[in-house]
């Protein structure tokens, strides 16, 4: 039996000006491989390319300044020599003729002064802390209580966007992705359990979307607005957050980047998510949202092959991304094309490390 043909999975389309091959995203995965200087190494292309059958790979997040790093190995995108080092990566999936955008990370609060320049206290909008423990070179240790960026600081952070999407374009990337969710910079400044900022930044929902709109706004001066994609997670709880209003705050921040003529909005819908939401924490039905954004819609979040097929062909969503399958299945779309068993992940390889349980899943036999 062979459902390939029929499957609206393995239809083309487009996410902007990104032509895909089919609707099979491969989402963003942390997989702390990036070698001293926070390069892109070799052995990243061949892991890349491996998975280059996707209809497009957004990239692990990419910090875009050291301190926007919060993990000890990954990679980034803020200097010359990275960009040169991602150009072997984008040449080996574009070999494959494959798609790849990179996405573009700062982790604000979610670090620690151990892994930032100068053993300086992480920055965010406010001087919260996260509850829990943060992993450090120098093991587990409690979050800080960050540095609330000043008004002129943000200023630079916005130009730190610009410059890392100029570097990525110069890379040989077909896009960027903004990093807005998962409780890193930008989420911060939106959701307010983690912005109680008086400023231009803080308090009202107009207000707290304004630091994701000028990052927007930076990496489209670079980027043409059809190669951005931006990733939100109005339910994430992961890295302390919460909002007291998210139909609120994300109906607002959607909305407002339905202006932008963007690639794609990609949302962590969190039906099955990388934490526990707090009890009584307040949570948004993603259904509700999605009229405030007339572009294509990128879904994702503990979809099967079945599950996905049916986003698509309702219209709901345009292509959807998957995460973990592609961590131990290089051939996720063969794989769902043939109704194959996915092979699960060995948790001890899934951060740092060399080769083993990176690239050494074997792809179904030709
Ligand atoms: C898991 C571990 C480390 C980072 C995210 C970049 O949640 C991440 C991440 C996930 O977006």
């Amino acid at each position: 039996m062979n459902t390939f043909l029929h499957s609206p999975l393995y239809t083309a389309t487009h996410l902007g000006d990104l032509a895909l091959r089919n609707r099979i995203v491969m989402a963003p995965l942390t997989r702390c491989r990036a070698a001293q200087g926070d390069m892109p190494t070799p052995l990243m292309a061949t892991y890349y390319q491996q998975r280059a059958t996707a209809g497009l790979i957004v990239s692990e997040g990419v910090q875009i300044s050291p301190r926007g790093k919060g993990y000890v190995g990954t990679p980034g995108i803020y200097t010359e020599a990275q960009s040169r080092a991602w150009r072997r990566i984008t040449s080996a999936v574009h070999a494959r003729g494959g798609l790849i955008v990179l996405q573009l990370w700062h982790v604000g609060r979610a670090s620690h002064s151990s892994l930032q320049p100068g053993g300086a206290l992480p920055v965010a909008p406010s001087a919260l802390a996260i509850p829990g423990l943060v992993h450090t070179p120098r093991g587990k240790l409690p979050f800080e209580t960050p540095h609330a960026l000043t008004v002129e600081e943000i200023d630079g952070v916005v130009e730190e966007y610009r410059h890392a999407a100029r570097l990525a374009m110069d890379a040989g990337f077909d896009g960027v992705e903004i990093h807005g969710a998962n409780g890193y910079l930008l989420d911060q400044f939106l959701r307010d359990g983690a912005n109680r900022r008086t400023d231009a930044y803080g308090g009202s929902v107009q207000n707290r979307a304004r630091l994701l709109l000028r990052v927007v706004d930076a990496v489209t001066s670079v980027w043409p607005a059809s190669r951005v994609g931006v990733r939100l997670s109005p339910n994430n709880p992961f890295n302390g957050m919460r909002d007291s209003d998210p139909f609120r705050t994300f109906s607002y921040a959607m909305a407002q980047l339905d202006t932008r003529g963007l690639a794609y909005l990609h949302l962590v819908e969190h039906q099955a998510g990388l934490g526990q939401p707090e009890a009584g924490m307040p949570m948004v039905d993603v259904q509700r949202l999605l009229p405030y954004w007339h572009g294509a819609y990128v879904a994702n979040d503990g979809y099967t092959g079945d599950s996905a097929a049916a986003a698509v062909s309702s219209g709901r969503a345009r292509a959807v991304a998957f995460g973990v399958p592609f961590i131990g299945n290089p051939d996720v779309v063969a794989r769902l094309a043939e109704g194959a068993a996915l092979r699960r992940p060995d948790p001890a390889t899934l951060y740092g490390g060399g080769a083993h349980g990176y690239t050494d899943y074997a792809p179904l036999a030709a």
